[in-house]
């Protein structure tokens, strides 16, 4: 045995493999964010299609996706959606997320639609958080509603995770209903919303200990949470998420100017950290998504 080998640890809970990259979610848009503050933002399809291939180019292999309307306002207009899948996958090999999030005030009849516009994946939020001064709201039952509708019409959901109590409603809908389609449990840790968990090494690290077996995982910080989530993700081995929908602050006083900056950053640290960006397939493979193109 080699010095290296016999000093390199073993791969732990929720730590990918010696030498595996990193996957690189894009979220460029968000519900929050007010283009008229924000004008860089993208909010048609024709701005999300330049952005989903700029960010592809950058490292991205995943795109968590919520579209506005022609106000530039958050909708789950399913004929919007259906078209926003499309267009995504005929300019680029993205796996495409749908938020079933939507925004605060979207009722839960349309977020459970969302899936009938036949995404690859979705987010599906486990538990009900304060956000901001508003409520994200995500009772029990809805959980499981959505959670059946993503087995039966095989949509790979990625747990949002925005508090600890939510990793325990992971396990109890987990344990109730079985694996999500395509066999593997795949969770993003949303951290340093107002109201939910901190963005901060400590809790993430807490965060990744309370997880089930076998689960990958993303994190993402909200805001000035950013760059701490991203270390410390890296340091443990997690995926980054990025974009415009968690920060719209580049650097102190410097606003993000394009969501693929925010990804080549992730990507620069990921080559750093000795685990390169991954390619859509690689992570299809990883999170078990078909190829539907
Ligand atoms: N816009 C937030 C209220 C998701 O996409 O599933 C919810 C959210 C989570 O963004
Ligand atoms: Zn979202």
């Amino acid at each position: 045995m080699t010095v290296e080998s016999s000093t390199r640890p073993a791969a732990k809970q929720g730590q990918p493999a010696a030498g595996a990259g990193t996957m690189i979610t894009i979220a460029p848009t968000g519900a929050e964010v007010d283009k008229a503050a924000v004008p860089v933002l993208p909010v048609t399809l024709d701005e999300l299609v330049t952005t989903a291939k700029e960010c592809r180019e950058a490292g991205a292999a995943v795109i968590h996706v919520h579209i506005r309307d022609g106000e530039a306002k958050p909708t789950l207009d399913l004929d919007r959606l259906k078209d926003t899948v499309h267009a995504l996958r005929e300019s680029t090999d993205l796996i495409v997320q749908l938020s079933t999030g939507g925004a605060v005030t979207d009722p839960f009849e349309r977020r459970l639609a969302v899936l009938d516009a036949a995404p690859d994946g979705c987010s599906l939020t486990c538990g009900t958080v304060n956000f901001g001064d508003e409520v994200f709201m995500n009772p029990w039952p809805f959980m499981c509603e959505l959670y059946v509708r993503t087995q039966q019409l095989g949509v790979v959901p990625e747990f949002e995770l925005f508090d600890l109590g939510h990793i325990a409603s992971l396990h109890r809908l987990l344990d109730k209903y079985g694996a999500p389609f395509g066999g593997h449990v795949h969770c993003d840790l949303v951290m340093g919303v107002p109201g939910g968990m901190a963005g901060d090494a400590a809790t993430l690290v807490a965060a990744v200990a309370a997880l089930p077996a076998g689960a990958t995982w993303s994190a993402t910080g909200i805001g000035r949470t950013t760059l701490p989530v991203m270390f410390a993700a890296l340091a443990v081995g997690g995926q980054l998420r990025v974009g415009m929908e968690d920060t719209v602050t580049f650097s102190r006083g410097r606003p993000v100017r394009s969501n693929a900056e925010l990804v080549e950053r992730a990507a620069t640290l990921a080559d750093l950290a000795q685990r390169p960006a991954m390619t859509p397939d690689q992570a299809r493979a990883m999170l078990g998504v078909p190829d539907r193109h």
